[in-house]
C-alpha cells in the first residue's frame, strides 16, 4: 500500500476511535477531501458540525471557518490541524477598525461576509456568504446606509447589482487577487468552447463579469458544473475546487483561470497534521461565550433571510 493510502486508513481508524467527524472545505487538498465525511462551503460545514452526534470535529479549512463551527457548536471539541491556517481576507479587518468605521457612520447597518473573525461578526448586524449576500442586502430597508466588510470585490458586485448605498471595506483574498483580467482573457482564448464560471471574490470581477456565464459561490460553482449540459468550464476561484469538481463531475473538463490562485493557508492542512490533530486533540478552536453569543445574532439573521 502506498504511503498516502496507509496514512488515510490510519486517520479513518483513529477518527472512529475518537468519535470524530472530518469536515473539509471545497478548497482542500484532494487527499484530504478523500477522507472527509463532508466537503462543502464554510456555512454548510458549520451546519453539519452542529448536527453531528460526534464529539470531535476536525475542521480542515481556515481559522474563521473552524470558529464559525465553534460558534454553532460550543459544546463540541473543534480542532484545526494547523493553527497557522488563517485567512488573508478575514485578517484585513480588526474589531477596532470596524468599531472606528461604525462610529463614522452612525446608524449604518454592518453586513459582514462570512470570511471574518468571530469578534468582527459579533460587531456586525448581518452575516452573509457569497451565495446569499444579494438576498441579505435586499432584506435591509432601502433607506439604510450599509457598511460591507471585508471583501471589496463582493461589496462592489453587490453595490452594482442592487444600486444600494453601500460603503465598502478595501479587503481582498490574496488568492482571488491573482485572477487577473489578462489571465481570464488568455484562458477564454485558449478554450473558446468553455463556459466561464467566476467567484465574486475575484480581483478582476468588475472588468471580467461581462465575460462570465455565471458568478457563483464555491458550492454554486460545483453544482452548476455538475448540472450544466456543457462539457468544458473555465473556473475562476481557488484551484482546490478542481479536486472537488472532479469528484462530483468526473466527466467534465475543468480549466483553472490560473494555477496561481492557490491558498497556501488552506493547504497547510495535510494528512500528517490531521493524524496528529486526532492523536493529540490539537489545535482546539474556541470562541468565548460572550463573543459567540453576539456573533450568533448576525448569523441567525442571515439564516432567517435565506
Ligand atoms: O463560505 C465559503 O466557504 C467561502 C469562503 C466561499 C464560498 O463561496 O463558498
Amino acid at each position: 500500500m502506498d504511503k498516502t493510502k496507509e496514512l488515510q486508513e490510519y486517520i479513518l481508524e483513529l477518527k472512529k476511535k475518537r468519535n470524530a467527524i472530518i469536515l473539509a472545505h471545497n478548497y482542500q487538498r484532494g487527499e484530504v477531501q478523500d477522507i472527509a465525511d463532508v466537503i462543502g462551503d464554510s456555512l454548510l460545514l458549520a451546519q453539519k458540525a452542529a448536527k453531528t452526534d460526534c464529539e470531535i470535529i476536525v475542521f480542515c479549512g481556515v481559522h474563521f471557518m473552524a470558529e464559525t463551527a465553534a460558534i454553532f457548536s460550543p459544546e463540541k471539541i473543534v480542532l484545526i490541524p494547523d493553527k497557522e491556517a488563517g485567512c488573508s481576507l478575514a485578517s484585513m479587518i480588526s474589531v477596532d477598525s470596524l468599531c472606528k468605521w461604525k462610529s463614522e457612520h452612525p446608524g449604518a447597518i454592518v453586513v459582514c461576509y462570512v470570511n471574518s473573525s468571530a469578534e468582527v461578526k459579533a460587531e456586525s448586524d448581518y452575516c452573509c456568504t457569497s451565495s446569499n449576500a444579494h438576498k441579505v442586502i435586499n432584506a435591509i430597508p432601502e433607506d439604510r446606509e450599509i457598511l460591507f466588510i471585508p471583501d471589496q470585490y463582493l461589496g462592489q458586485y453587490l453595490k452594482n447589482l442592487t444600486g444600494r448605498n453601500i460603503h465598502i471595506w478595501p479587503g481582498y483574498c490574496h488568492a482571488h487577487h491573482k485572477i487577473t483580467t489578462e489571465s481570464v482573457v488568455r484562458k477564454i482564448n485558449e478554450h473558446p468552447e468553455a463556459e466561464f464560471v467566476m467567484h465574486p471574490e475575484c480581483g478582476c470581477l468588475t472588468h471580467c463579469m461581462k465575460f462570465a456565464d455565471k458568478i457563483l459561490s464555491t458550492e454554486g460553482i460545483v453544482k452548476y458544473v455538475k448540472e450544466s449540459p456543457n462539457k468544458s468550464f473555465i473556473i475562476g476561484t481557488e484551484v482546490g475546487i478542481l479536486d472537488r469538481i472532479k469528484r462530483v463531475a468526473p466527466e467534465k473538463e475543468v480549466h483553472p483561470v490560473t494555477e496561481e490562485a492557490y491558498c497556501e493557508f488552506m493547504k497547510l492542512n495535510t494528512l500528517e497534521k490531521i493524524a496528529w490533530s486526532l492523536e493529540d486533540l490539537e489545535y482546539r478552536v474556541t470562541v468565548p461565550e460572550d463573543i459567540a453569543k453576539k456573533a450568533r445574532v448576525p448569523i441567525q439573521r442571515m439564516l432567517e433571510i435565506v
